[in-house]
């Protein structure tokens, strides 16, 4: 089933990995999705296979074996998969946006090769760990410590709503030394690393989020990313990138809910017609069709100026808190339309809500995209 409205002028190769991503998302990923959701099982064996597709090297320079994609063809199969299931675009978004960014612009050769090739390939999954217990919006007053000891680095503290935290082989994980943040590569076998119990979530069920304890933490020097004291700029550098992602998450699962309310309001008869016929249906489909292509225009907007090579923190903003928003008018108005059915989980509309709603919190909540957003006014404000 397709949208009435397919992202125009696509080329040919954006027309191969939309369909190749397609195909996917309908025979691997949607028929599953439901009981994934149910059961909170984090489907690793399909991120896996997605990795050996390419699609965890999306972002990753071609030299270091990646699929070297602009960002709106990115954007483009990201949709695909989010349409299927956030859970799974949740863990690609933030593995190809934050820490293959991260490394890509802040890496040295060697950690390139060493980690973001593997990244790149599929064989390595990355996440990324800013959020603590008690530093969520305000990400800058995180207290994990990083302290040098001869030739290593020893990271001390927790974290919070790691996403893949618990799964992934590598993190990116945000510290403080003495000299400020930093961005350090950790593996996830090293001593002390230790992922928490998955956390029991309202919606994205099947995707993998945990706190994290670090204990003592031993990395050699050359885990650290970059400059020792940047790694807050990195950080938000990554999340640039990510907002895009989730962006294009809600754009997913707002498009799929009114794939949903298209066909159930063809079909669904009250007061001897179809849903369709009556005119409060049509100004609702109506709404839910124009959001959803305006979250997409503007998000695609966005990633073309980035591709241009132009500063996109505030337009990244924008995307974020327009989409996500857009994504839980468009998924409250499909349970609404699917009325008691809507409520029920057995129809797919219920758990499209319950994921529409983290797109408004993580990487950044909406009142945080609107304070980039009101900064971005007054750039020297
Ligand atoms: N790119 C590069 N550098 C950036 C940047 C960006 N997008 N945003 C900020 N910086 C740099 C600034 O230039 C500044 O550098 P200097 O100290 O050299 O001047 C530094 O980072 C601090 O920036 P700022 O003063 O804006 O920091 P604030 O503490 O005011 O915080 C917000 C900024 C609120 C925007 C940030 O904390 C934030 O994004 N919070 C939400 C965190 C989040 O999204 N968490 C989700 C967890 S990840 S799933």
């Amino acid at each position: 089933m397709s949208t009435a409205i397919e992202p125009p002028g696509l080329s040919e190769t954006q027309r191969q990995i939309v369909e190749l991503a397609r195909e996917f998302a309908r025979t691997k990923i949607e028929p599953f999705a439901a009981e994934w959701d149910r059961r909170a099982y984090f489907a690793r064996d399909v991120i896996d296979e997605l990795g050996r597709l390419g699609f965890l090297g999306m972002c990753a320079p071609e030299e270091y074996d990646g699929m070297g994609l602009d960002t709106v063809t990115y954007l483009l199969a990201l949709e695909e998969i989010a349409a299927a299931d956030a859970s799974v675009a949740v863990s690609l978004s933030i593995h190809n946006a934050i820490p293959t960014t991260m490394l890509v612009r802040h890496g040295s050769p060697a950690q390139k090769d060493r980690f973001l090739k593997g990244m790149a390939r599929g064989e390595v999954l990355a996440g990324f760990a800013l959020s603590e217990p008690e530093s969520g919006s305000d990400a800058a007053a995180l207290r994990t410590r990083a302290v040098r000891d001869g030739d290593a680095w020893v990271l001390s503290g927790a974290k919070a709503w790691a996403t893949n935290g618990g799964t992934a082989d590598l993190m990116m994980v945000m510290a403080r030394s003495e000299r400020g943040i930093c961005a350090f590569v950790v593996p996830t076998d090293a001593p002390g690393y230790r992922p928490g119990k998955p956390e029991d979530k309202m919606g994205l069920r099947a995707s993998n989020t945990v706190a994290l304890a670090l204990e003592d933490v031993r990395l050699p020097a050359d885990h650290l990313l970059g400059e020792e004291g940047e790694g807050f700029g990195y950080a938000m550098e990554g999340l640039d990138a990510g907002r895009l992602g989730i962006a294009v998450q809600a754009v997913g699962i707002a498009r799929r809910a009114l794939e949903h309310s298209v066909a159930y309001c063809a079909e669904r008869r009250q007061f001897g017609r179809p849903l369709r016929e009556f005119q409060g249906v049509q100004f609702k489909l109506a709404d839910m069709a124009t959001r959803v292509e305006a979250a997409r225009a503007l998000t695609h907007a966005v990633a073309t100026r980035r591709d241009r090579g132009e500063g996109t923190t505030m337009q990244a903003s924008m995307a974020k808190v327009f989409a996500s928003e857009a994504a839980m008018w468009v998924t409250t108005q499909a349970v609404q339309l699917f009325g008691g059915y809507g409520y029920m989980r057995d129809f797919p509309v219920e758990k499209l809500f319950r994921d529409a709603k983290v797109t408004e919190i993580y990487e950044g909540t909406s009142e945080i995209q609107r304070i980039i957003v009101a900064r971005g006014l007054y750039p020297r404000g």
